[in-house]
């Protein structure tokens, strides 16, 4: 594969991995088999990291595959401890040893991607069935470009920018607080690289959308075409204790009688922004690369959430929406926007349906066999007007 090649040219010390879904777990397993297969383990020490891993799933169930050695990096600085160890260990520093692997405690794995299916008549949860159904301003799909950045900024969420992205804390006692941090450096920056991207029109935001008549059944809900019969269905999983919620309740069962109403959405802020993140990396302009980046993919989100507040003004409802940003994002506004690979739709598999329905190419957004949306700036969303839809784990 690519990365064994390069490992090669390059005389990689140590290959390193990164995965940001849980199908890309999957892909690092096949990769370390192959290592093993071409009897490569012993050259190349592992270390993998990213959202979509454990410890756990590191350090025992890829440890217990690999030949060689393989470790968890929670973050960077852990991945830099481990490069350390890792050289001092191969150039034969004496004394040098790599950290002890975690006790092996429970069996814990990742999220498992085989579809576990509730008991034979599970009951359905007691979310209300006379909400009332909203009419969409139209049937099928749009697509909108040319959505200029002053129409979604004021979406950005700058906790998570600041917080989640860029790594902005209170370094020590003492030092500056996170507050005074994001007064002199965050909003600076911030400020800085939205003027930018805005004068080098780096952003190319674009957005397909529809509304398709719907029914419930069981888990299942089912997307209609305009004769009544079925178009496609999804089939999502309940929880199996608690309220045991599950996302096709949130919709008119078929036994009513009516139809009711299912959103979809892909946003994407372009390739563009990728392009100049990706030129910042090769020119070792780390920094900025991490700016740039944790910025675009906020500025994605940014855009799903903008598009989310006009499905529901279209659906005429916005009336409802709270006056503070924040309590947008602490989802305080009637219905929520569900992304596949989420707690309540965890399978990215049917990323496929929403792709074959808004065919969202023509916003120059591709489904990868992955089931990953390029360019990476691109997240899609199932929309659901129901009062009591929030967000919650169904396994
Ligand atoms: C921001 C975000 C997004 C952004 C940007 C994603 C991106 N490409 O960066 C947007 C809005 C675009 C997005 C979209 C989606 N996302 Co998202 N997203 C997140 C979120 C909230 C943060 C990810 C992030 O950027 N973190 C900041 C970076 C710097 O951290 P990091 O990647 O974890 O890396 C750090 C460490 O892990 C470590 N590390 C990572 N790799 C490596 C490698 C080595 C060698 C070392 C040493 C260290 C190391 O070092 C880094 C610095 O400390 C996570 C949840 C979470 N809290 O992690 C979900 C998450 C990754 N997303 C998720 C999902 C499902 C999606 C979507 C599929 C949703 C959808 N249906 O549209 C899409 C996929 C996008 C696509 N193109 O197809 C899931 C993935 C789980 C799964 N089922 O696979 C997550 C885990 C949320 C969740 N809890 O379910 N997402």
């Amino acid at each position: 594969s690519a990365i064994l090649e390069a490992a090669e040219e390059h005389r990689a010390d140590v290959i390193g991995m990164s995965g940001l879904l849980v199908k890309s777990t999957v892909i690092m397993k096949e990769n370390l088999e192959e290592l093993n297969q071409r009897q490569m383990a012993a050259d190349y020490p592992v270390i993998l990291g990213g959202a979509a891993l454990t410890r756990a799933y590191v350090e025992q169930d890829l440890h217990e595959i690999y030949e060689g050695e393989v470790r968890y990096a929670r973050d960077a600085f852990e991945g830099l401890r481990l490069m350390d160890a890792l050289i001092s260990v191969k150039r034969g520093v004496p004394g040098a040893v790599l950290p002890e692997l975690k006790q092996r405690r429970v069996k814990a794995r990742p999220r498992t991607e085989v579809e576990e299916r509730p008991e034979e008549g599970a009951a359905r949860s007691d979310v209300a069935v006379d909400n009332p159904v909203p009419t969409p301003p139209f049937w099928g799909t749009r697509v909108v470009k040319g959505i200029q950045l002053k129409e979604y900024a004021s979406w950005l969420d700058e906790g998570a920018l600041f917080k989640g992205q860029w790594g902005l804390k209170e370094a020590r006692k003492g030092g500056p607080s996170y507050e005074e941090l994001v007064e002199s450096e965050g909003r600076p920056r911030l400020r800085g690289w939205l003027e930018q991207l805005h004068t080098q029109n780096m952003l190319e935001a674009a957005v397909v959308y529809g509304y398709f008549p719907c029914v419930s059944k069981g888990d299942d809900l089912i997307l209609l075409n305009d004769d009544g019969s079925e178009r496609t269905r999804f089939t999502f999983p309940r929880q199996r204790r608690g309220r045991r919620l599950c996302l096709a309740d949130f919709f008119r069962p078929e036994d009513s009688g009516e139809t009711d109403v299912v959103g979809l959405q892909v946003v994407t802020v372009g390739s563009k922004i990728g392009e100049a993140t990706a030129e910042l990396f090769e020119a070792n302009a780390y920094r900025d690369y991490l700016e740039l980046h944790g910025l675009s993919v906020q500025l994605a989100e940014a855009l799903a959430e903008y598009w989310h507040a006009r499905v529901r003004s279209e659906l005429g409802f916005a009336g409802e929406d709270p006056a503070e940003v924040e309590d947008m994002f602490a989802l305080k506004y009637r219905g929520a926007r569900f992304s596949l690979g989420y707690g309540a739709c965890p399978d990215l598999e049917d990323r496929a349906k929403i792709a074959e329905l808004l065919e969202p190419e023509r916003i120059g957004v591709q489904l990868s066999e992955e089931f990953q949306l390029h360019p990476e700036q691109s997240t899609d969303a199932i929309v659901i007007h129901h009062p009591e839809a929030k967000y919650f784990n169904a396994r």
